[in-house]
């Protein structure tokens, strides 16, 4: 057992944090009030060796990524979150795009003979894309590459396609694990508590629509991963309140592999008038996430939203997973303001910027096994192998 006093960073430090400390210390779990204490009164440095002690003791240095890349089916949404610079609503689809499935197979095609393990599905909300046309692009990438890992779909996507093909979310969530669906992203989670979703996402799943999903997805024996859309109009309480549901949930189930904190960016939605978190903030929330969640085992900061050097900042503050190559014209966040046009990262590009923080670079699959360390790979070497950049 580590002495709590080594994660003491100054004798200053209040009893309240410094019992939150032991607690950390005796890995026991920290309260509601706890955290919020944390988010008004942890210092920087503080938040940062709790944290980090966490992030060691279940991860030591590792940092994992994946090979993977993404699909976004449409910018069509029949949903109008203040948030969101991406979406265009119905009435104005000929500003939108809208793929087809031979669109998505070709994607997939693209990447044939290269060592990628997961594509990511995730778009807006089109009337026409129902159930009956996503198992059929299901079944046609599963048909081609059998082993490639398919995350797809939000909650509001999936709520969505449920309630229209008249399917109860057991009965919806099966038949598309039938055709090939393994695992659900974690977006459309925002803000649970109800104060501020009915504010920025007022019209689309509830609160206990998303976690009921989740929650069947997980009897499925499906995973999934959770996100929360932070530093907008909401206050401390409201992010411990949506962590609270989270971390409940999964005691329940312990079906939820990663927890994303996303930043919200300001550019071009009806919410830009809202200034952006400092880099401060983000860290806190990271470190926050990383003490509260102690049932969750991984922490991701998706490097396209939050840029390349925070996500390697946020690797000191309990983060152990900065996704992936995603390699795509990703498009939820460049509009949104992010500063990666077309974000896309080479294993190389990846690996250096993991061993520039002195961390140990692993390749992961979707579920976490271990496919490659790339510790002592010099970047040259992966660079010039195909099979590893
Ligand atoms: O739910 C939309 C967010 C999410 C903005 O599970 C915004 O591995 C910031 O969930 N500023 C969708 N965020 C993306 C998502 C995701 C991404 C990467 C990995 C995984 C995973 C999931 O994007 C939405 C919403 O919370 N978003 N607009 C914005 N202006
Ligand atoms: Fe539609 Fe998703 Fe944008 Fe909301 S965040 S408007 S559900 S695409």
């Amino acid at each position: 057992m580590v002495d709590s006093g080594s994660l003491l960073t100054t004798e200053s430090v209040s009893i309240d944090l410094q019992n939150i400390a032991k607690k950390i210390s005796n890995q026991e779990r920290i309260s509601d009030e706890e955290a919020l204490m944390l988010f008004e009164n942890g210092s920087l440095s503080f938040l940062g060796s709790l944290s980090n002690h966490i992030r060691e003791r279940l991860h030591g240095d590792k940092t994992y990524f994946n090979r993977n890349f993404h699909i976004e089916p449409t910018n069509v949404c029949v949903f109008s979150c203040n948030f969101c610079s991406y979406s265009r609503l119905y009435a104005h689809r000929d500003e939108g795009w809208e793929l087809s499935a031979d669109d998505m197979l070709n994607m997939v095609k693209k990447y044939d003979g290269k060592p990628i393990t997961e594509v990511h599905i995730v778009g807006g909300v089109h009337p026409k894309l129902n159930l009956e046309f996503f198992t059929d692009v299901l079944r046609r990438i599963k048909k081609h590459r059998p082993e490639l890992h398919i995350k797809g779909f939000t909650a509001v996507e999936l709520d969505y396609m449920f309630h229209k093909a008249k399917m109860s979310n057991m009965e919806g969530l099966k038949y598309l694990q039938e055709a090939g669906l393994d695992s659900l992203p974690g977006g459309g989670a925002e803000i649970f508590h109800p104060e501020i979703r009915e504010k920025i996402c007022g019209d689309k799943v509830s609160t206990e629509g998303w976690l009921q999903i989740h929650e069947a997805a997980h009897e499925l024996g499906m995973h999934s991963n959770a996100t929360i859309l932070y530093g907008h109009i909401e206050n401390y309480w409201h992010r411990v309140d949506h962590m609270r549901r989270l971390r409940d949930l999964q005691d329940k189930t312990r079906g939820f592999n990663t927890f994303i904190p996303l930043k919200f960016r300001n550019k071009n939605n009806d919410m830009s008038y809202v200034p952006e978190s400092s880099i401060v903030e983000d860290m806190k929330m990271y470190a926050v996430a990383r003490i509260y969640l102690d049932n969750f085992p991984h922490l991701k900061a998706y490097w396209p939203m939050l840029g390349r050097q925070n996500a390697q900042l946020s690797l000191s503050f309990g983060v152990n997973d900065i996704d992936g190559t995603i390699d795509d014209t990703t498009k939820i966040y460049s509009m949104a303001g992010a500063e990666e046009q077309n974000p896309s990262m080479t294993t190389a590009e990846l690996v250096a910027l993991i061993k520039q923080v002195r961390r140990k670079p692993i390749e992961r699959d979707t579920l976490y096994h271990e496919i490659r360390d790339y510790t002592d790979i010099d970047i040259k070497e992966i660079e010039m192998n195909p099979i590893l950049n």
